[in-house]
């Protein structure tokens, strides 16, 4: 393991061409501060960046993943005049890295997922969840309308009607009812969890990393398109996907019949 970045509230880690970023406040179950959402946008920048990153992990130190925004720093912070530009600055730039980062994004979900920390986990491309874990959406409970695209990605994997009523009641989701509701890939007994999401993280940084990118690509921009722009769309980015090394190789490995080899390139 390679450290390549020191963030104070964070532990980023690289080996294995996957980059582990640890969320590091354990005594307040990880709550995210102005700081720790900071670092977390450069440490995505940093995986964005750097050509030898091609998988992410993200997941929390303790017994939680993360309880959402830290309640302490808020009192300022959630006055209307300053709680737009505060999610707007955070959040939002946070959620938006992570759907835009051309490279695969597995949140490890050790222990508890609440507010923008369930945010976090619906913004990943899987979710492996810990027999232990839960998730809760939390706003509700202190008065607030949910934020960190929690919204938007619940009622698009559960519909209006469980999205409502996940928000509206804030109850616990359990790790047995998220799986299945759809909200997550994997459920494992917790002592699995390390070595499962190790094995997954390994597995996808060894694939075609652009072919991957793209396909992350495609799922962001045809999700609000119609059938007939969905199809063209894909007919592009398959030019670009046609044009990587990656592709190159798979097709030759196939017909030498041997296993390929990808450089993500
Ligand atoms: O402007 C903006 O940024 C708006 C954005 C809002 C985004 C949001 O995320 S809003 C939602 C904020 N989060 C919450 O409201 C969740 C609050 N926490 C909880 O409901 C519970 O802690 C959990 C359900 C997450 C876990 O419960 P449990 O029983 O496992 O743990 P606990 O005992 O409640 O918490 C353990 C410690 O963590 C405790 O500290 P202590 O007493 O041992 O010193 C607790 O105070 C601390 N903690 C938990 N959540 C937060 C927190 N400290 C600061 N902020 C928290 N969010």
């Amino acid at each position: 393991m390679q450290t390549i970045h020191t963030f104070t509230q964070l532990n980023f880690d690289v080996g294995q061409g996957v980059a582990t970023i640890t969320l590091n406040r354990p005594e307040q179950l990880n709550a995210l501060t102005s700081a720790m959402t900071g670092e977390l946008l450069a440490a995505f920048k940093t995986c964005a960046s750097e050509e030898t990153i091609r998988c992410v992990v993200l997941t929390g130190a303790g017994r939680g993943f993360s309880a959402g925004q830290d309640l302490t720093e808020f009192g300022q912070l959630s006055q209307p005049r300053h709680i737009t530009r505060h999610l707007r600055q955070g959040y939002n730039r946070l959620i938006l890295a992570m759907r835009e980062l051309e490279k695969p994004i597995l949140a490890k979900v050790n222990g508890v997922a609440a507010g923008a920390g369930l945010g976090l986990v619906l913004a990943a491309d899987m979710v492996i969840l810990s027999d232990k874990a839960s998730l809760v959406t939390a706003f509700i409970g202190i008065g607030l309308a949910p934020d960190s695209g929690v919204s938007w990605h619940l009622q698009r994997v559960l519909g209006p009607a469980r999205a409502f009523e996940l928000l509206a009641t804030g109850r616990k989701i359990k790790a047995e009812e998220a799986l299945q509701l759809g909200l997550v890939n994997h459920v494992v007994p917790a002592e699995m969890l390390d070595a499962t999401v190790e094995n997954i993280a390994v597995r996808l940084a060894q694939a075609p990393t652009r072919g991957i990118g793209l396909t992350k690509r495609v799922l962001n921009r045809t999700a609000t398109m119609s059938l007939a722009q969905a199809l063209d769309y894909e007919a592009q980015i398959q030019a670009i996907a046609a044009s990587t090394d990656d592709h190159q190789e798979g097709v030759q490995a196939f017909l030498q019949k041997r296993p390929p080899k990808f450089t993500g390139k």
